[in-house]
């Protein structure tokens, strides 16, 4: 049996082993890039943790009243995704926020004594973001995506100019994330600055860009944030590889084309953008 088939008995372990696995293959999170929170539903962890044993407890530098109760799978902080899938148990962990919003209670893995991502701050604040938009969210997702990374070197950091680039790149991104992509600018990772920032963009969209770094993501499902991010990282893709080609550009996609197929699919292109009537 390879290593990608090997199986938990818990149903959401699995899919952070995984996902995480899928991530590292791309080489989106080399070393202990990236991090995923993924919000589980009280039912679902009592089928297979005892949620009375509480391991231990890890006060927050911010609390996260909207929170309280909620229980979560966080990859652990210094953690390499390369080795979730060998041992779940010691790079991750199910983790239940206090009754007063100010700690957090381990109840399952960081058997070495590990904690939560470093970036806890801006998946607990984007999660409080998305779940007033979304009553179906559950994912926040982050990854050094290559060629997403590579375009904030190259690209405008406008959010308007970089979202329209994105969509022109491959014809069915605007189906897939028609609220566009937010930007915040360069700032120290790990800090409740860098969280406040990604979650104030969250409240509009579901993908936000820190330059430099990388990129977050949010949605309902594990599959469904995992497939938001490749997208855009398809497209950024296939910006860098039109970018240096040496024959230049011969033909785009058209903002009325983009028009066609927002009609089309039913969505609703986030406003500014296409200016083509
Ligand atoms: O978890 O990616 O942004 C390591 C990081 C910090
Ligand atoms: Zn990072």
């Amino acid at each position: 049996m390879g290593i990608t088939t090997m199986q938990h008995r818990i149903p959401f372990v699995n899919e952070m082993m995984e996902v995480t696995r899928n991530m590292w293959e791309l080489g989106w999170d080399e070393r202990n890039g990236g991090n995923i929170s993924y919000l589980l539903k009280k039912n679902e962890v009592k089928e297979y943790i005892d949620i009375k044993d509480v391991k231990r407890t890890i006060p927050l530098e911010f609390p996260v009243r909207e929170l309280v109760d909620k229980y979560f799978i966080v990859t652990g902080t210094g953690k390499y995704f390369k080795n979730v899938v060998v041992n779940p148990e010691k790079n991750l962990g199910v983790i239940r926020i206090t009754e007063d919003g100010n700690a957090i209670e381990v109840l399952w893995g960081y058997e070495d004594g590990s904690r939560p991502t470093s970036e806890l701050a801006a998946h607990f604040m984007s999660h409080i973001e998305r779940l007033k938009k979304d009553p179906e969210h559950r994912v926040i997702m982050h990854a050094h995506a290559t060629n997403v990374l590579a375009m904030t070197f190259v690209h405008d950091l406008d959010e308007k100019n970089f979202t329209k680039t994105l969509w022109q790149m491959c014809t069915e991104c605007l189906v897939v994330f028609p609220d566009g992509i937010g930007i915040i600018p360069w700032i120290v990772p790990g800090t409740n600055e860098i969280g406040q920032r990604t979650a104030n963009k969250m409240k509009d969209c579901r993908l936000v860009i820190w330059p430099q770094h990388g990129i977050f993501g949010a949605g309902s499902t594990i599959d469904e944030t995992f497939g938001l991010i490749e997208t855009v990282e398809k497209a950024a893709q296939i910006y860098m590889l039109i970018n240096s080609h040496q024959g230049g550009i011969k033909q785009i996609i058209t903002e009325q084309q983009l028009l066609d197929l927002a009609k089309v699919f039913g969505v609703n292109p986030v406003d500014g953008i296409l200016n083509a009537k």
